[in-house]
């Protein structure tokens, strides 16, 4: 049976993980200010603001402070990290992608200020997010910023992010395989986390050996995270089941526990996070600590 829980290092991971958080929803608020115009940066603000649990940004630190480097260096990139991501949410969830009306519990982006707005709201933080990078990092070579730009904007671009959007949107209605699946979730979900990953250890002054061994890591985080989604979906859908129709259980999408079986499906989060952790074993496991319990975090997260 898998419990990686005994192989963990001794940290206090969810003091590490509020403590991060606060330091990034800070970064993010002055990375944002509610200058004019007003519509666009309340937009902005609100979403950006609205409280996701920043698992980019603290990826995107710690990945820094495991090759040396400190939170400042990684700060400004861990803050493009929430605001592309955002982005991304603002965009999935407008009525011509999954027309949703909840995000993080509250109205989404075009709810609240309409869709013009919204879609704006997105264009902008895309923008700022590569500007803030530019302009805020310090203490970092040029080329190793521009190195992180690159990285970046090929994690979610037409064979990134965009690239797994426009995959998936095309295979509504269509049959997918486990290899289709896979395809949408890597670049959907993975690429930028491996992004946040590999920008923070470059920002924190990695070697390329180290650079690659913490994208591995990345990768099969990114994986594990969806394919835990995809578990919580079916038990978060039976728990319902009986009160509201489970969502997922009605729909055709396809997801890992249908493709696999639920069983399968847990087998292969204990075995990325297996191949997780040996990328790590590189590194000093002091130092380490925070991604051992990264992975764990992800592989156990109920929500
Ligand atoms: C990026 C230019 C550009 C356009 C957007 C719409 C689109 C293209 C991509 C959609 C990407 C998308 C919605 C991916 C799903 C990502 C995902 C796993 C979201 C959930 O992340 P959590 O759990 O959420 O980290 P919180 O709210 O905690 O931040």
């Amino acid at each position: 049976s898998f419990s990686p829980k005994i192989l963990l290092p001794n940290f206090p991971f969810e003091e590490y993980m509020v403590l991060k958080a606060n330091n990034v929803n800070e970064a993010l608020d002055k990375a944002v200010p509610l200058n004019h115009p007003l519509k666009i940066h309340a937009a902005m603000r609100y979403s950006l603001l609205a409280g996701g649990k920043r698992v980019r940004p603290i990826l995107c630190i710690a990945a820094c402070e495991l090759v040396g480097g400190d939170e400042a260096a990684a700060m400004p990139s861990a803050c493009a990290m929430e605001m592309i991501h955002t982005m991304s949410l603002i965009h999935d969830d407008l009525p011509c992608m999954d027309n949703d009306d909840l995000r993080r519990g509250k109205p989404t982006n075009h709810k609240m200020f309409g869709e013009e707005t919204a879609i704006l709201a997105g264009d902008a933080m895309l923008s700022l997010a590569f500007e803030h990078i530019a302009r805020a990092t310090k203490n970092v070579s040029p080329e190793r910023v521009v190195r992180v730009i690159t990285e970046l904007g090929s994690a979610v671009g037409s064979e990134g992010l965009v690239a797994g959007q426009i995959v998936d949107v095309c295979s509504e209605g269509k049959e997918v395989n486990v290899k289709d699946l896979e395809y949408i979730h890597i670049h959907k979900t993975a690429k930028l986390l491996e992004a946040a990953v590999v920008c923070g250890a470059i920002a924190g002054g990695a070697d390329d050996e180290s650079i690659e061994r913490v994208r591995k890591y990345a990768r099969c985080i990114g994986l594990l995270f969806q394919v835990i989604d995809d578990i919580l979906d079916v038990t978060k859908s039976s728990e319902e089941l009986g009160k509201t129709a489970g969502k997922d259980l009605v729909s055709d999408k396809a997801t890992y526990p249908k493709l696999l079986g639920i069983d399968e499906a847990r087998k292969l989060a204990a075995k990325l996070v297996d191949e997780a952790n040996q990328e790590l074993a590189y590194f000093d496991s002091a130092k380490a600590a925070p991604l051992y319990h990264f992975a764990n975090y992800i592989a156990s997260r109920q929500n």
